[in-house]
């Protein structure tokens, strides 16, 4: 890698748990919110010396914010995944897994590609690094549930993908997808990158 600043942005819809889970990895405090469209700013938190968390705000529908900020919203994040490119060490891609499958079945109806799919795929199409992938929210999803969001999931034509099943509430799975973050930062940028 050239540059020596390196980023790690978190992606995904307004509500998701994105800045839940920056929290969690960086120790960090930023509000959290129960409206979706609690972040709408980028916003970059130091994990350790020249790594940076990427707060992305979410793109699609936000509370009570008009269509033109939305689109203003998805605009800004195009931009930043295509000018850092050369900085992202892989991204992470969020989602709320007790409201997923409701919200692909209707969008199928219509006929539409969901926004987290075809984040995903441009993500991987304009960044060429990896994707992980958090269902979020397993604490209010059963076990039904879940396994209909993973064959969902598998259904799609997705790049190169890895899934974390967890909740931000409870911390199940916390942990896992945490030595996960630290073990591909650690491969791309060496063993000085493991004490955050
Ligand atoms: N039950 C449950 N709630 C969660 C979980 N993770 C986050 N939340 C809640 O979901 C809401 C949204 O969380 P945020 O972290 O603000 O979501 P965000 O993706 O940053 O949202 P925006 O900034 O609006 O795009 C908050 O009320 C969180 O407390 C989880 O695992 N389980
Ligand atoms: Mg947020």
């Amino acid at each position: 890698m050239m540059s020596s600043k390196y980023l790690i942005p978190i992606s995904g819809r307004p509500n998701a748990g994105k800045t839940s889970l920056l929290n969690y990895l960086s120790h960090s405090k930023k509000p959290v919110g129960k409206y979706a469209g609690t972040t709408l700013k980028l916003t970059l938190v130091p994990l350790i010396k020249n790594l940076y968390l990427v707060d992305l705000p979410g793109f699609g529908r936000i509370t009570k914010r008009s269509k033109q900020i939305e689109n203003d919203i998805k605009d800004e994040i195009i931009t930043f995944l295509e000018d850092s490119s050369n900085q992202l060490l892989f991204t992470i891609h969020i989602i709320d897994i007790s409201t997923f499958h409701f919200m692909v079945a209707s969008l199928e109806k219509k006929g539409i590609i969901p926004l987290d799919i075809e984040m995903v795929q441009f993500i991987a199409s304009t960044t060429n690094s990896p994707t992980l992938l958090v269902l979020n929210k397993i604490d209010k999803a059963n076990k039904t549930l879940v396994e209909q969001n993973l064959n969902l999931l598998q259904s799609y034509d997705l790049p190169e993908i890895e899934f974390f099943l967890l909740s931000l509430k409870s911390k199940d799975g916390c942990r896992t997808f945490r030595n996960r973050v630290k073990e591909l930062t650690v491969k791309k940028l060496g063993a000085r990158y493991e004490h955050w």
